[in-house]
């Protein structure tokens, strides 16, 4: 495994999964899911995206950045729960708070290709991802792409810290296997990953 990563599995009980749930079904209703779009070509993710926080990621035409508000509403995201922002503060070991939570939903067919997060300006933050409803085939490879990958799977409740080296990893979802977890009543997978964007 990468230096860095961090795994827990099972962090949140499934009572602590389904009141996150709850919160974020508050949350989309306020900050609609959106399809985002790759900026070069054009093509549309698999995956739909919202973010909570002071801050939120977007792609568009125009390219990849954060930014206050919801492209589509133009409102501001909703706040982070509390609940997620104490998960951050007991196991990030990073003494500010998150500015951003970026929301996959995954249906069935939904994947994403090998990336980097590097759209922030502070990489000694790590980032902390959250996993719910069906398990997925998390790939991480090094620090340049083409390289030696390895697989992961990531189950309702599991949490993953990627810092320290990792942080700048190549990652990405191959697939999401289907009935796999019962708490997302028509299945599919929900992922938050919280950042830190600025430096503090
Ligand atoms: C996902 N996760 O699990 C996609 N990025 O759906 C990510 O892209 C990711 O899990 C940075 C750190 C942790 C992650
Ligand atoms: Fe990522």
């Amino acid at each position: 495994m990468q230096p860095g990563l961090r795994c827990f599995p099972g962090r949140l009980e499934t009572d602590a999964q389904r009141q996150l749930l709850e919160n974020l079904r508050g949350a989309v209703a306020d900050a609609p899911l959106f399809t985002p779009i790759m900026p070069r070509t054009g093509r549309p993710f698999t995956v739909r995206m919202t973010n909570l926080g002071a801050l939120g990621w977007v792609s568009d035409r125009a390219g990849y950045r954060y930014q206050p508000t919801h492209p589509e509403t133009g409102r501001p995201w909703p706040a982070i729960p509390e609940a997620l922002l104490e998960l951050w503060r007991a196991v990030s070991g990073y003494s500010h708070d998150p500015e951003a939570c970026l929301v996959n939903f995954y249906n069935c067919g939904a994947k994403m290709g090998l990336h980097r997060d590097e759209d922030e300006e502070d990489f000694s933050a790590p980032v902390l991802s959250v996993s719910l409803g069906d398990t997925a085939v998390f790939r991480i490879g090094g620090p340049e792409r083409g390289g030696k990958t390895e697989t992961l799977k990531l189950a309702s409740g599991d949490v993953l810290v990627m810092g320290g080296t990792s942080r700048l990893c190549y990652h990405g979802i191959d697939r999401v296997i289907a009935d796999t977890s019962t708490l997302l009543k028509d299945g599919g997978r929900i992922n938050l990953t919280l950042r830190r964007v600025t430096k503090p």
